[in-house]
Order: C-alpha cells, then sequence, then structure tokens
C-alpha cells in the first residue's frame, strides 16, 4: 500500500523534471549489500547529524529565545525530514532474508521517528514549529499568585508544603491557564496539540502505522496490541494494592480537610495529594503516614540539616554509582551541566539527561532544589546516563534502552538502596530505626511508587485515544477526567469546562514524551532491585536492602546496560535478573506488610469511588 504511495511519488517529480524517460525500467530487486550499505548510511548520518542536533536542542533548552528555538525548529524539522525518508527506505528491504543483527536495525530504522511528519514539502517543518512552540510554552508560560510572578518550579514545591485547600486550589488552576492561554496570533498550546495530532497521524498513515499511538506500542518487541494486554495484565497485578492506598489516604485526608473538601464517596481532589499531578504523594507522609511507625527522619529536612548543596547531592548520586565499580562520571560533565536554574535567562527545568556525542559528553540538566524529591530525580537522571556511557560502543541504531522502561528504571533501582542504613554510611543519618518503623518507610515508598502506577498508565491510554480519533479536541479534556477518575480515582477540585487543555499542563504531553515507560519502569525497578538484592546474598526485607557497594551486582548491571537496545529486551532483563518476563509481583512482594496493614486500617472503611 505505501509501497505504491511512494513510486507514485517519485513518478510525479520525475514527470515534472523531465526525466521519466530515463527512469521507465523496473528498479533491480534490493540485495543484502544494498541493505548493509543503507545501515551504514543511516548510522553515519545518525552519528552526526544527531550530535548536531542534540547540541542545538542543548542550546535551547538551557537557553530559550526566540534564536534558540529557530534553530531547535530547524533542526527538528531536519531531523524528522530524514528520519521519515529513513523509515520509507528501510521497507524496501522487508522481503529479504537477513542477519538479524541488520533485521533489527531495519526494524528500529522503521519506529525511529517520534512523530513522523508527512512527506510533503513543509510539513515536517510545521509540525516541528508547532512543537517548539508547545515546549516553549510549557517552559516559560507565566504564572502570578496574589498578583506576584512566581516561578514554574517554585509552585511545585509548593504543592508539596502547602496544606491550605485554597491556596491549593488556587496554584492548582493557575497551573493550568498556561496551556490555554492565547498568543498574540490567536493560537493556543490546545490548538496547536490537535494540529500537531493531525500531522503526525497523517505521518504515521504514511508510514503503515494505523497511527501514533499504534507505532508508539510497536517499539516494545510485541504486536502493538499485545503490548497494550501487557500494560493491563501488570497493573491488573498492582491494582488491589492501589485500591488499599487510595483508600486509605483518603480516610486520612478526610481527617485533615473535613467532609466538605474530602467526601468519603468521592474521588479524592487532585490538589491534595503533594503533587501538582497527583502522580506521586510523598509529600503528604505527614498526613497519611501510620502514627506508630514514624521512622523518625525526613530526608529533605537531613538534607537542609546537613547544608547539602545541589552539586553535593550529584557528587552523592555519583558515590553510588562509583561503589557499584562504574567508572567516575567525566570532568566534562561537571562543567557542562546545568545543576541548578539559571537566574538570567528562561530555561526548561524539567529534569533531563543526555549524551550530546553518543560517546562521553553525558549531563544533566536540571533546577535541583535541595529536598528529598530531587534527591531521588539525581539518581534518576544519573541512571540515564550510566546507561547512556555503558552502550556507547553499540551502533547508533542501538544507542537506546531495551526498551523505553529500562531506561528509566535504572537510576530508580539504584534509588531504592537509599534506605536508612545507606544513608547512615554517607553521614547523614545518625541513627537507623528499628523494625517497628518498617510500615512508615514502606508507606513512604509506597507514596511514591504505587500512587503513581495508575497515572503512569493513564498518561499514554489518554494519547491513544487521542491519536486513534476516539477522542476529539472538543472532548480532549472530559476524556481527561474519565480516566484519571477510573483508575487514580482523583478528580478537579472545581469542575473544569470542556475548554481547558488539562494534559497539556505535564510536561510530557506538550513535549510529546511516550509515558508507559515510567509505567513499565515502576514495574521493573522492583524486578531489579529484588534480584540484585539476591546477588548482594541480602535476606532481610526487601525494603531495608540497599546495594550501595555490591560490585558483583554492578558487573551485572552493566552487562545489561552494555546491550543497550542490540537484543530485544528480554535478552536484556535475561542478562542482569535471569528471567525473560516483566512481573509485578516483585513490587507486589515489597509492599507486602503495607498491604495487610492497609485492608486492616480499611476494614471498616467503605472503599472505592
Ligand atoms: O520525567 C521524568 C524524569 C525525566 S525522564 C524526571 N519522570 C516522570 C515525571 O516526572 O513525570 C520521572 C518519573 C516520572
Ligand atoms: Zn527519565
Amino acid at each position: 500500500m505505501f509501497r505504491k504511495t511512494r513510486l507514485a511519488i517519485a513518478l510525479a517529480s520525475s514527470l515534472l523534471l523531465g526525466t521519466a524517460h530515463a527512469d521507465n525500467h523496473a528498479k533491480a530487486a534490493p540485495t543484502p549489500e544494498d541493505a548493509a550499505a543503507f545501515i551504514t548510511e543511516v548510522e553515519a548520518w545518525s552519528k552526526d547529524y544527531g550530535e548536531y542536533a542534540a547540541r542545538i536542542a542543548w542550546v535551547e533548552a538551557t537557553n530559550i529565545t526566540y534564536d534558540t528555538n529557530w534553530l531547535a525548529t530547524r533542526a527538528a524539522a531536519e531531523s524528522t525530514r530524514k528520519g521519515v525518508e529513513f523509515a520509507n527506505r528501510a521497507k524496501d528491504f522487508n522481503d529479504l532474508d537477513l542477519p538479524a543483527d541488520m533485521r533489527r536495525k531495519l526494524e528500529k530504522i522503521k519506529l525511529g521517528v517520534n512523530l513522523p511528519a508527512p512527506t510533503r514539502d513543509g510539513a515536517a517543518a510545521e509540525l516541528a514549529a508547532i512543537n517548539t512552540r508547545m515546549s516553549a510554552t510549557y517552559a516559560t508560560g507565566k504564572i502570578e499568585l496574589d498578583g506576584e510572578p512566581v516561578a514554574r518550579n517554585d509552585l511545585e514545591v509548593m504543592m508539596g508544603t502547602v496544606r491550605n485547600a485554597d491556596q491549593l486550589q488556587e496554584i492548582w488552576t493557575r497551573w493550568r491557564e498556561v496551556p490555554v492561554s492565547q498568543r498574540a496570533d490567536g493560537g493556543t498550546m490546545k490548538s496547536d496539540y490537535a494540529q500537531m495530532v493531525a500531522l503526525s497521524n497523517e505521518g504515521a498513515r504514511e508510514l503503515g502505522f494505523a497511527d501514533v499511538g499504534a507505532m508508539w506500542r510497536a517499539r516494545y518487541d510485541l504486536p502493538p496490541d499485545d503490548f497494550a494486554a501487557e500494560t493491563d495484565r501488570l497493573w491488573n497485578q498492582v491494582k488491589p494494592l492501589y485500591n488499599e492506598l487510595q483508600c486509605h489516604v483518603r480516610a486520612r485526608l478526610n481527617a485533615h480537610y473535613g467532609d466538605q473538601i474530602v467526601p468519603l464517596d468521592q474521588p479524592i481532589r487532585a490538589d491534595l495529594l503533594g503533587n501538582m499531578w497527583a502522580q506521586s504523594w510523598g509529600n503528604i507522609y505527614d498526613l497519611v503516614g501510620p502514627a506508630d511507625a514514624d521512622p523518625g527522619f525526613d530526608l529533605s529536612a537531613l538534607l537542609l540539616d546537613n547544608d547539602y548543596t545541589a552539586e553535593q547531592i550529584v557528587r552523592t548520586g555519583e558515590a553510588f554509582f562509583s561503589s557499584l565499580g562504574f567508572a567516575p562520571l567525566p570532568e566534562s560533565f561537571w562543567e557542562r551541566s546545568q545543576i541548578t536554574k539559571p537566574r538570567d535567562r528562561e530555561v526548561a527545568c524539567h529534569a533531563s539527561a543526555w549524551n550530546l556525542d553518543g560517546q562521553d559528553d553525558i549531563r544533566i540538566k536540571m533546577c535541583t532544589q535541595v529536598n528529598a524529591d530531587d534527591f531521588n530525580t539525581v539518581h534518576h537522571e544519573l541512571g540515564h546516563n550510566y546507561y547512556q556511557r555503558a552502550y556507547k560502543a553499540q551502533s547508533p541504531i542501538f544507542q537506546t534502552g531495551a526498551n523505553g522502561g529500562f531506561h528509566e528504571a535504572i537510576g530508580d533501582m539504584v534509588a531504592l538502596s537509599i534506605t536508612p542504613e545507606y544513608l547512615q554510611t554517607i553521614g547523614l543519618l545518625e541513627t537507623v530505626p528499628d523494625a517497628a518503623s518498617d510500615l512508615g518507610l514502606l508507606m513512604d515508598r509506597a507514596l511514591d511508587k504505587v500512587a503513581f502506577q495508575p497515572f503512569g498508565l493513564l498518561m499514554d491510554k489518554w494519547r491513544w485515544q487521542v491519536f486513534s480519533g476516539q477522542l476529539s479536541p472538543e472532548q480532549y479534556n472530559d476524556g481527561w477526567w474519565a480516566l484519571r477518575e477510573e483508575y487514580q480515582g482523583i478528580r478537579p477540585p472545581v469542575a473544569r469546562a470542556s475548554g481547558y487543555f488539562d494534559p497539556g499542563a505535564k510536561y510530557h504531553i506538550p513535549n510529546n514524551v511516550s509515558y508507559t515507560r515510567y509505567f513499565i519502569a515502576h514495574i521493573l525497578q522492583f524486578q531489579f532491585h529484588k534480584a540484585a538484592c539476591d546477588m548482594a546474598g541480602w535476606e532481610g526485607p526487601l525494603h531495608r536492602c540497599s546495594v550501595y557497594g555490591a560490585e558483583e551486582v554492578g558487573a551485572r548491571f552493566n552487562a545489561m546496560l552494555a546491550m543497550g537496545a542490540s537484543s530485544p529486551w528480554p535478552d536484556a532483563l535475561e542478562a542482569f535478573i535471569g528471567t525473560r518476563q516483566m512481573d509485578g509481583s516483585a513490587m507486589v512482594e515489597y509492599f507486602a506488610p503495607l498491604m495487610n496493614w492497609l485492608q486492616e486500617q480499611n476494614a471498616d472503611r467503605v472503599c472505592g469511588w
């Protein structure tokens, strides 16, 4: 089908050029040598243009101006145009019998463009301009509280510290005005988003996919429908635990805020959960933690009491990886990273990790604040950097995670080893709480990790519905809240008119970063952690296990990381933990004592929403 389209386009342009007569004989069937030459061409272009585009993207993300947006748009358009061309050409080799390695590279090339543009003239540039605009709107959108401008970064922190429901509602609603505020040209992030969906779907269909959602789901070495079913299977493993947690948290918020604000038969108000997106709830531990099992310390407070700086947090993260046997970060990491927010310019504060040259020029870009959330995020980002460096010897086509979930799980696995015992080892905590505090420690983790899972899943469920056309632009917001209610059991603090675009208030939507990767990562990191603790000979409860200093774990870990995406992900999983299946039971096992406690707490409560 697509082949026909391409031939038709080629024919039309050769007619225009008046050269139709010269090309009239049939093209010779491609050979394995042609395929090898094609792959070499893609690899060389990816390495060369990839570095150029990455440096432009870095300059833009760390200094957002008219000109850097212009440059970033140019480079993104060219990357898309070329990526789509390669994806199309890769299909020429569909019928060839090729070695597995070459076949895998060709399949990766077909899936290589995040958002494909149609091949017609100007489409890639138009799509790139839309994406730059959405991204810049998210990063730089201005928000005022009481008539004063407030940094977005500070608002995110306030959602975790403020305990006044009216003030929380105010911050929450202001944040969500950005995606619908009108530019001088009359457009909004919402109108851009709808245009982006139409254009990229057109591109995906030209490439032979049903829509962009199907293309994203195809990146997991499984047929797209099987992958969606796999995520549902994993969710069903964890859902009973989430439902108990939601029920308990609602009851405790009810005790704090009263029946008016937290009615016991309703989903929970999304602004009361300690996070701008209600995606992880660790910041309300003080309201919902078990009273008689307090671990007796608060990581944010410990960092402040010990005068930690942002850079020290990063050095601490590096030291953990060094203890596993990884080489120190290069000097250039320290010279070139953006660790704290610059005062004098606009930047994209959302944390990310980069490899600029496909080799050793690794960096993080953060607006690090000294608190527990960012302590974890630093480990998360460094995980990306160590993975990038570990697979640098692979072909550029394989320089990525075994699947997206692996990339997001590396640093998180390490952060699961931030136990009280570990904090004592590095001199942050004086006294390790005894076993009586275990429920508190588990609750703290569950508020971050278990609470996250339905959000991790629904972000892309929403996008799958949007890309498939099940949700029209008029239905974007209602469809979003239907999923938020169904999966998370939360609701907006005030009724949301359908004209709003609340999904656009979350970084990964305007930036088109697929999100199932984080859901998968939350499953995988517990599998990794359990296996790593076994390797290290740990015999106690999993939440007390830290693999700090376990070089034998580091060696096995590195074996998986060095593979990049060169083999299907079950091979990578097997290289590290010896099994080939993703499985939520490691997460369930980790939280089993908490599950028992939650069930007791909820025994006389009416759960559900
Ligand atoms: O976006 C991130 C990282 C960068 S890959 C900071 N995360 C998701 C989020 O913030 O929504 C990490 C957890 C989920
Ligand atoms: Zn990440």
